[in-house]
């Protein structure tokens, strides 16, 4: 037996063709003379029609005794019915089960009866079987794919950095402690201090899409232990190429998915917008004042807080970037302004009000880095390999990090990050 069609490739004009499908059962209704079952494919579902009176006695038994979400496979003839979803069914010839499903179902794939998050998420095949669910993967994997094409396309080389390391890049704290051997490791938070060291080989522009790990302590919407980082650098260049190249690869990433996921958005009741460029770059102290306006209090050297990102989002509708951070709150690779130190060249992307990506000009000299990094009371020693990259010939340079799960929430609509990703890793969560 071999698959000769999907339920999508089916239609009014193959009436009386012979077809081999295969799939689950989705739904099976026996009213006794005749048995409609559901077939779920891939792309869709077909109804197979089984009357006592065009098929024998032992292929109607053998139909009847079909258990839901058991693998099935069906050979029959396409028969045009307006009366069947999708215009056509099928009456079969020849049927055969390829695995029974065990009963009862740990959760619906009909989705007529609505399942709680974590059962889910225990049991995310039979989740993924709904198209509505499948359709969020299928969303993010054209998503990352016009990320590496577009990067690709504008001279950025795809690399791959360690993610067992020796020390911490975003400031000590949410770091995964791993035994190495003999050693202490940890997970790697972000390919920050290896994406900057290939800024001093001449490659010029590279880009990373792979895992980070962060022991956020909090359960939230938003926040996962281990999320997928894109991760761009590119040299002789500051912020500003740095956010021209975030916002170009935002608005093409929505505008592909746009175009070529249009049955997965409609599976998900989403109308896409394809944002118009460029995006509203907002300062620091303008988000102070946006804030402080409606009610939410936010003192300047505080970094935003759930409230003030929630009045920020009530006030900015779609994607804005906000610049002229304080040094303060933004890491030691951050460059601070020449005749304002205590404002830096740093960005967040934000949509609505949730932080997509951040961003900044590096610093490039390696005096003010080892500084920087002892005024965050971090020690220059443990960044020895890291700081020896800036005394050979390191050239200025920018970039930024994007989450991939928060920018197909964006995307999807999702409003948990746990819905796009298939394996989530939060606080509580460590299996499947
Ligand atoms: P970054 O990528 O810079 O770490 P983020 O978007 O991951 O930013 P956090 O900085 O971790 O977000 O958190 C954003 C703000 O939300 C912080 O001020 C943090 O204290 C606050 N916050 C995080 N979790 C919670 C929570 N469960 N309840 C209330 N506030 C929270
Ligand atoms: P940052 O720490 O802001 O920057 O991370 C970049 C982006 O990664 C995503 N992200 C997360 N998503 C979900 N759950 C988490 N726990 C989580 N942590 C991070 C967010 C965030 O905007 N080295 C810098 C980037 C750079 O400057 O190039 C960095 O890691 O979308």
């Amino acid at each position: 037996w071999k698959r000769t069609h999907y339920s999508q490739e089916l239609d009014e004009d193959m009436d009386t063709e012979s077809v081999t499908l295969m799939g689950w059962v989705h739904e099976i209704r026996d009213l006794g003379g005749i048995i409609f079952v559901l077939l779920r494919d891939r792309n869709g579902i077909t109804q197979i029609t089984a009357p006592s009176k065009k098929i024998t006695p032992e292929l109607l038994e053998q139909i009847r005794k079909f258990k839901k979400e058991s693998v099935i496979a069906v050979k029959g003839t396409v028969q045009g019915s307006p009366k069947a979803p999708g215009g056509v069914e099928i009456i079969p010839t020849e049927v055969k089960v390829l695995n029974e499903s065990k009963q009862p179902l740990p959760l619906d794939p009909t989705e007529k009866v609505r399942a709680e998050i974590d059962t889910r998420l225990d049991s995310r095949y039979l989740d993924l079987r709904k198209h509505s669910i499948s359709a969020i993967f299928k969303i993010k994997s054209a998503m990352l794919h016009s990320v590496r094409i577009y990067l690709e396309e504008k001279g950025f080389m795809e690399v791959n950095t360690p993610k067992l390391v020796g020390s911490a890049t975003e400031g000590g704290t949410e770091l995964f402690p791993i035994t190495y051997f003999e050693r202490e490791a940890f997970l790697g938070q972000s390919p920050q201090l290896y994406k900057q060291m290939m800024m001093a080989t001449g490659l010029d522009k590279v880009f990373e899409i792979a895992p980070i790990f962060r022991a956020e302590e909090h359960d939230t919407m938003r926040h996962l232990n281990e999320v997928i980082s894109i991760d761009a650098e590119m040299a002789f260049a500051d912020q500003e190429d740095a956010m021209n190249l975030l916002e170009k690869l935002v608005h093409n990433a929505i505008k592909e998915v746009k175009e070529n996921c249009q049955a997965e958005l409609e599976d998900l009741g989403v109308e896409l917008e394809v944002p118009e460029l460029p995006f509203p770059r907002l300062e620091y102290d303008e988000v102070i004042d946006i804030v402080n306006s409606r009610g939410v209090s936010l003192s300047h050297g505080e970094d935003l807080s759930r409230a003030a990102e929630k009045a920020l989002g009530e006030a900015m509708d779609g994607y804005y970037f906000i610049t002229n951070w304080p040094s303060e709150i933004k890491p030691f690779y951050v460059m601070p302004h020449e005749d304002a130190p205590e404002k830096s060249y740093a960005f967040d992307l934000m949509y609505r009000d949730l932080e997509i990506s951040s961003g900044a000009t590096r610093v490039h000299q390696h005096d003010l880095l080892v500084e920087q990094i002892k005024s965050k009371g971090l020690n220059p020693d443990s960044f020895q390999r890291y700081l020896a990259a800036f005394e050979y010939g390191m050239p200025p340079h920018a970039g930024w990090g994007l989450g991939a799960e928060r920018f197909t929430m964006c995307i999807t609509g999702m409003k948990n990050i746990r819905e796009t990703v298939l394996f989530p890793r939060d606080r509580r969560r460590l299996t499947p």
